[in-house]
């Protein structure tokens, strides 16, 4: 511990150098893999949800849980389409008549879901279901790699200002070998 302490102080400029060496192995193995991938993914982020072309940690925080959001939301719609008499509970006989109404592969796609969100399998969708079903569907858009990519671009704040320019990105992703 006081060796690994000593070493850390030894060698300040080297981890300024190499922002991957402050990131989980499986995440700096993922963007040294493609350091132009990862840079154009943190320029649009900067651009999509930063200020004056830079970001921070809330702003990260909020653009995931706004793309969890879109996925929740987008998977329980076609659900709430499907609620006729309103009372918030999606049955069985309710998908189906939505289900008629619609292409062969959108309705293949509406059954296969309903398959899967009503988990004990009753004929209803609950709100509890509901919410886990939504979950699930930001789980797999949103996987927890996916985050921590983004969580990665507050690795890249060489100035140590907090915020992270498109700058930034550029200059240390451009230093690194193209894969
Ligand atoms: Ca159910
Ligand atoms: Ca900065």
């Amino acid at each position: 511990m006081r060796l690994f302490l000593l070493l850390l102080l030894a060698t300040p400029a080297m981890a300024q150098e190499t922002p991957l060496a402050t990131l989980p192995p499986e995440i700096a193995e993922r963007i040294a893999a493609r350091p132009d991938r990862f840079a154009d993914m943190a320029v649009d982020l900067i651009h999509g949800h930063g200020q004056g072309g830079a970001i921070d940690a809330t702003a990260i925080d909020r653009a995931i849980a706004l793309d969890r959001a879109f996925f929740r939301a987008r998977a329980i719609r076609p659900f709430l389409e499907s609620d006729l008499d309103a009372d918030g509970i999606p049955t069985a006989a309710e998908v189906t008549a939505r289900a008629a109404t619609l292409s062969a592969p959108a309705r293949t796609r509406l059954m296969r879901d309903w398959d899967a969100a009503d988990s004990d399998g009753d004929g209803s969708l609950t709100p509890a279901e509901l919410r886990a079903h939504a979950e699930s569907a930001a789980a797999r858009a949103v996987s927890p790699e996916d985050e921590g990519m983004m969580r990665a671009i507050l690795a890249f704040d060489s100035d140590g200002d907090a915020r992270i320019t498109t700058a930034e990105i550029r200059s240390a992703t451009d230093a690194m070998p193209q894969g």
